[in-house]
């Protein structure tokens, strides 16, 4: 396992930026704003008030500073690959509305459109994705879910609404809990749910027909990275049969793992594992957070995303026709 001190915020995350982005990436970094989708969004919504800022004299000046600011956005957190994905498509947008030349305010206007752009496509996705994974969801089905996922109750949400009838079994998620989000939104929304310890999904995966998680990166070879226990639960559906779904859209896909670069998995702090109190009394004990692990292809049946439904091993394919040349070096 690699040493925690790798995983410490780059440089760049010292570097000051004006208030939308730098509030931004703080609350991206304190999972105020949590979620892959969620933190690609709101990444992108602080470029384009960034850009809309007034404080810029030309269009080069603009592309540097919107290049800074997606360059610490994008250090907020390493593994949800959507991060750099979404700046990206936004950074490389601008380059070229930049090379076309034009005014600053057409110019602008251009990014901003491009970041509207994103937000509308990232909100549809999650939606076809519900209608797409939703007829994977028979009547009778019991549905296991971890972590919180909005891809995920997108799926539920919409074989719920298509009148099915079906049981959810959420975990908590520990050590934060996201688990309970999952099993509110639900239950608000009129699904049966019910909230289990992580700890039991040995004990009731005899029921579940289907496991459905979302995803914060997924490779070329079809892992998926997802919230730490997952690949655990992966493991204990494969001994009873249940089939594995994954509902992730296509920016969480990690084009520069076809070039044999691995996923960084976040670790974060000891303090969300036990009370600071704890472990001063208790100093000698080493506490682990990693965020993610990775399930591999073999205990995955499908993944479900907005273009459609693919098997682990074909995602290079749909990969290497979304992302025909990977960015070198980006995520
Ligand atoms: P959607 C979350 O990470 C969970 O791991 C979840 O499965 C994944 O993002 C995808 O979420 P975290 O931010 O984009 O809670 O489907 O660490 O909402």
């Amino acid at each position: 396992m690699p040493s925690g001190k790798r995983f410490e915020s780059p440089p760049s995350s010292s570097v000051a930026m004006p208030g939308s982005v730098d509030s931004t990436y703080q609350m991206i970094k304190d999972m105020q704003v949590r979620g892959a989708g969620r933190i690609a969004r709101a990444a992108v919504v602080a470029l384009k008030e960034y850009c809309d800022s007034g404080k810029f004299s030309s269009t080069k000046e603009l592309y540097g500073g919107l290049f800074a600011a997606g360059e610490k956005l994008k250090s907020a957190r390493p593994t949800a690959v959507s991060l750099p994905n979404a700046v990206n498509f936004v950074l490389v947008a601008a380059k070229r509305i930049e090379t076309r030349g034009g005014s600053l305010k057409s110019t602008i206007r251009a990014i901003d459109e491009v970041c509207d752009g994103f937000v509308a496509s990232s909100l549809k996705a999650t939606t076809t994705i519900g209608s797409y994974g939703a007829k994977r969801i028979q009547d009778g089905d019991v549905v296991l879910t971890h972590c919180n996922s909005e891809a995920v109750t997108a799926v539920l949400t919409a074989a719920h609404e298509a009148g099915k009838k079906f049981e959810v079994f959420a975990t908590e998620t520990r050590p934060r809990f996201q688990g309970r989000i999952t099993a509110s939104v639900l239950a608000k929304r009129g699904l049966d749910v019910s909230l289990i310890p992580d700890s039991a999904v040995r004990v009731y995966m005899r029921k579940v027909d289907s496991v459905l998680v979302g995803a914060d990166a997924i490779a070329a070879n079809g892992a998926v990275i997802n919230k730490i226990g997952t690949s655990q639960i992966a493991l204990i559906a494969h001994e009873t049969r249940a089939r594995f779904f994954v509902a992730a859209e296509t920016y969480k896909l990690s084009a520069t793992t076809m070039l044999g670069e691995l996923v960084e998995i976040e670790h974060r702090s000891p303090y969300e594992v036990v009370p600071r109190a704890w472990l001063k009394a208790n100093s000698r004990v080493k506490v682990r957070n990693p965020s993610f692990d990775v399930t591999p292809p073999e205990y995955i049946d499908l993944i479900i995303t907005e273009k459609g439904i693919y098997p682990p091993q074909g995602i290079v394919f749909l990969m290497k026709e979304l992302y025909a040349e990977p960015p070198a070096g980006s995520a």
